[in-house]
């Protein structure tokens, strides 16, 4: 089977509004990526339900999912954009994965912790197995690289294991072992409430993140109350050092700019914080509210979401499907 060298799967859960962790963390590298790579960017409903979600408001997030990657400039012309659920191959391959990786592995999963807190007798049993569902996703098409964010590498890690251990099991070269793609300035945006607590679709408190479907006023706000501390701007980068809400706001800052965090540092070391929040409440507009028109203008065209979805779809399952045979005739299953 011919092995791509340059492919990238990514997703994205339609399992509430987009923030800024996903933006910049995600989509924004998705956009650049293009450019050099074979792309299929997935919305991820299978994903989403490892949680509850409302039928209805699951439907209308997946168009909005797509909305976005296209606002944010992912052509769809050129890369395969679609729904997990609708290339039924990605949940047949998640299963065989079930059977190759191991409970030590999983048991490992610190985001299954995080999710499942005090309550993990009571949780779904996708929500354990999600990482095999994404290395699914992932190996389905053989994707040589993966860009996420900084809260995935462990994910990712899980993958290549599974990839290798099948190679190993059944003395075959057919899943490539993925790299992460893992870069800007800002893998992992924190909560705008606590700079210890990763930015969150699920954190109870709207102030915490910035969404894609918020208004210019809304983001004034939120970055005008985000936490901070009372010393100015420092000097350097080592003056962040147990300040990661200065941090937070610094690495928001680059990403947005495209430039370093050394540089914001540069231009607003000794400043106040009240200064620094306004620019970057002006850049954060600036760079957002051109998505957010966009978005809204795509979700009121329902019809054409769902031909790039149609399209996508067949594209996805011309890679997939080939892919999914070969696994089961290696595995000894009849055709
Ligand atoms: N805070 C973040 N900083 C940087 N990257 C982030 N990503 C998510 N949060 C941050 C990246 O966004 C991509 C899509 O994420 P997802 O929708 O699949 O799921 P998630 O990581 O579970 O997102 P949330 O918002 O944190 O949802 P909940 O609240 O349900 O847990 C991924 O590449 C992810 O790395």
């Amino acid at each position: 089977m011919e092995k791509p060298t340059n492919r990238i799967l990514s997703g994205v859960q339609p399992s509430g509004d987009l923030h800024l962790g996903n933006y910049l963390g995600a989509i924004k590298n998705f956009v650049s990526l293009q450019k050099d790579y074979e792309c299929f960017f997935c919305v991820v409903d299978l994903h989403a339900i490892t949680v509850w979600q409302e039928p209805k408001v699951l439907a209308s997030k997946t168009r909005e999912v797509t909305a976005a990657f296209i606002a944010s400039g992912i052509d769809p012309n050129k890369n395969n954009i679609f729904v997990q659920s609708q290339v039924p191959q990605h949940a047949q391959l998640a299963w065989l994965f079930n059977c190759v990786a191991r409970m030590g592995w999983l048991n490992r999963m610190t985001q299954f912790k995080d999710k499942a807190g005090k309550n993990s007798e009571n949780v779904s049993v996708g929500l354990f197995s999600y990482p095999t569902l994404m290395a699914a996703d992932i190996l389905i098409y053989l994707a040589t690289h993966v860009p996420v964010g900084d809260d995935q590498k462990q994910h990712l890690e899980l993958t290549r294991d599974i990839a290798q251990k099948f190679n190993n099991d059944f003395k075959v070269d057919l899943f490539p072992i993925p790299e992460p793609l893992i870069f800007g300035e800002a893998t992992r945006v924190m909560s705008l409430r606590d700079g210890s607590k990763k930015m969150s679709k699920s954190d109870p408190s709207d102030y915490s993140r910035i969404m894609l479907t918020d208004t210019a006023e809304n983001i004034i706000q939120k970055i005008k109350k985000a936490k901070t501390d009372p010393q100015p701007l420092p000097q350097n980068i080592d003056g962040l050092s147990s300040r990661p809400e200065a941090e937070n706001l610094i690495s928001i800052f680059a990403s947005l700019q495209d430039v370093s965090i050394e540089k914001v540092i540069s231009e607003y070391s000794g400043k106040e914080f009240s200064i620094f929040k306004k620019d970057l409440a002006d850049l954060a507009v600036s760079k957002l509210e051109p998505i957010t028109v966009e978005m809204n203008k795509l979700m009121n065209d329902i019809s054409y979401i769902d031909s790039v979805l149609s399209i996508g779809k067949e594209k996805a399952k011309q890679v997939a499907e080939p892919v999914l045979a070969k696994t089961k005739e290696i595995i000894g299953f009849l055709s």
